[in-house]
C-alpha cells in the first residue's frame, strides 16, 4: 500500500512516516479494515477486539432509525461464520412447553403474521466509563444504544403455537455464538425475561433490520427483540429459546452479571446475591446527537441542537436543556415515539448570549416524573445504568 493511499485511508498525513518500516501497516488501518469486514463504519470506536465490542460516537447516532453501518456491537462470544439461513431452525423447548418444536426460518415468516417495530436497543453497561472507582468491563461511553426498525413475528404467537404449560415463568434464549475459549461446553451469554415480557405485543423473532437482512455483528439469521430491557436479553443468532418453569439460569444470569444492589453499595464492598437484583427496566436517558461536542458556531445565528430520550419501559415526557451548568433549565420540542420502546426525539434552538465557551446540558423527565441525574448516579460492582445527563461543549465566535 502506498503511503498517500494509507493517508487517504487514515485521512490524516502520517507525520513520521519515514520512520516507519517498509511493509509495514498502521494500526489506524487494521482496525478500519476489521469494522468494514463487520460492515461498521469505521468512525466507530473499537474498545475491544475479542470480542467485538464497537461503539458508536453519540454524533453519529444522529438518525432518527439507526442505520446498520452504525449501530453499536456487544458481543460475548466469538462471531459465529455466516449460516445458511436455509438450514437455520429456531427450537423451542424447556421445562414449561408441553412438546419441543422447531421452526425454519420460511415457517416462522410464513405461519405467523408479521410486525416491524422500533425498538431502542441499550446495553445495561452503557455509560459505564464514567464510573468511579471504574468497574471491570468495556469501558464504554454513552455510545452502546441504537434505535432500528426491526421486522420478524411475535414470541408470543410462537409460544402460543408451542403450547406452554401454566407453571412457565421465564424463557431464556441460546445463539450460535462460541465461548471466548472455544470449549463447546460453554456458553457465551444466556439470557432472558419473566415470561410476561416474553408475551408482550413488541417482543419479536426478528428477522429483518431496517427492511433487510440483519447485519451479522447484530445477529443474522435470527435473534429475539425485547424492548424496554437492558439490550442483554435481546439474544443474536438465536437457536433455541427454553421456556423455564423457574428464573433462567443460562451464562450471565448469575450474580453479579445484569444485576444490580437492591441497597446502595459502597466500592469495594463484598457482593451479597441477597441484596442484588436483576435488570429489568433500563432507566431514563437522553443525548444530544447533534451538534459534534466540541462545535463552534457564531452569535448570530440560534444554534438547533437535537437528540434523542428514552425511558426503558415507559414514556419521555419531557427534555430539558441547560447552558449555564444546570441553574437553569429550557423545554425542548419532544416527538412522541413511534410505538412503545422507541426512542423520541427533541430539539430546541438556543441563543447563546455572548461570544464563549458553553456546555449544552439535557435531561430527560420520564411519564412517572423520573429524571436524570446531572451526575453519575449510584456505585455499583459492574458499573450498569449510568444515565448521568449527556453534556456537550459549544465555542460561540
Ligand atoms: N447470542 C448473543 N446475544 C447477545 C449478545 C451476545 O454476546 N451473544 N450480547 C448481548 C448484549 S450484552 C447486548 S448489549 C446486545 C448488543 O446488541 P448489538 O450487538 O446488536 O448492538 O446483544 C445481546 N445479545
Ligand atoms: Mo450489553
Amino acid at each position: 500500500m502506498s503511503l498517500a493511499t494509507m493517508a487517504s485511508i487514515l485521512g490524516a498525513e502520517i507525520v513520521y512516516a519515514k520512520q516507519m518500516l517498509n511493509d509495514y501497516i498502521p494500526i489506524g488501518i487494521n482496525e478500519q479494515e476489521d469494522l468494514k469486514s463487520l460492515g461498521k463504519d469505521p468512525a466507530l470506536k473499537v474498545l475491544n477486539d475479542r470480542p467485538w465490542n464497537v461503539e458508536t460516537p453519540i454524533h453519529l447516532l444522529d438518525d432518527k432509525v439507526t442505520p446498520a453501518e452504525k449501530m453499536f456491537v456487544r458481543n460475548n462470544g466469538q462471531l459465529p461464520k455466516r449460516p445458511d439461513p436455509g438450514s437455520w431452525k429456531l427450537t423451542i423447548q424447556g421445562e414449561s412447553v408441553k412438546s419441543e418444536k422447531s421452526y425454519s426460518l420460511s415457517e416462522l415468516k410464513s405461519k405467523f403474521k408479521q410486525f416491524t417495530f422500533q425498538v431502542t436497543l441499550e446495553c445495561g453497561g452503557n455509560g459505564r466509563g464514567e464510573f468511579y472507582p471504574p468497574t471491570e468491563g468495556n469501558q464504554w461511553g454513552q455510545g452502546a444504544v441504537s434505535c432500528a426498525n426491526w421486522t420478524g413475528v411475535r414470541l408470543k404467537d410462537v409460544l402460543q403455537d408451542v403450547g406452554i404449560k401454566a407453571d412457565a415463568v421465564y424463557i431464556g434464549y441460546y445463539g450460535t455464538d462460541e465461548h471466548l475459549s472455544g470449549d463447546p461446553k460453554k456458553e457465551s451469554i444466556s439470557r432472558g425475561v419473566p415470561i410476561a415480557k416474553a408475551m408482550e405485543e413488541e417482543t419479536l423473532l426478528a428477522f429483518q433490520m431496517n427492511g433487510k437482512d440483519i447485519p451479522l455483528a447484530n445477529g443474522y439469521p435470527l435473534r429475539l427483540v425485547v424492548g424496554g430491557y437492558p439490550a442483554s436479553v435481546s439474544g443474536k443468532w438465536l437457536k433455541t429459546i427454553a421456556v423455564r418453569n423457574k428464573v433462567h439460569d443460562g451464562a450471565k444470569m448469575e450474580t453479579p452479571s445484569y444485576q444490580v444492589p437492591i441497597e446502595p453499595m459502597e466500592p469495594g464492598e463484598a457482593i451479597k446475591a441477597e441484596n442484588m437484583q436483576i435488570i429489568t427496566s433500563m432507566p431514563i436517558r437522553s443525548i444530544i446527537t447533534y451538534p459534534k461536542s466540541g462545535a463552534t458556531f457564531a452569535l448570530s445565528a440560534a444554534l438547533k441542537i437535537r437528540g434523542h430520550a428514552w425511558a426503558g419501559e415507559q414514556e419521555v415526557s419531557k427534555v430539558a436543556y441547560s447552558i449555564d451548568f444546570g441553574s437553569t433549565w429550557t423545554s425542548a420540542t419532544l416527538e412522541k415515539p413511534v410505538n412503545r420502546f422507541a426512542w423520541q426525539h427533541f430539539e430546541a434552538q438556543i441563543k447563546f448570549p455572548k461570544k464563549g465557551y458553553y456546555e449544552v446540558w439535557a435531561m430527560a423527565t420520564d411519564d412517572q416524573g423520573k429524571s436524570q441525574p446531572m451526575v453519575v448516579p449510584g456505585w455499583n460492582p459492574k458499573g450498569y445504568l449510568n444515565n448521568a445527563c449527556h453534556r456537550i461543549a459549544v465555542k460561540v465566535t
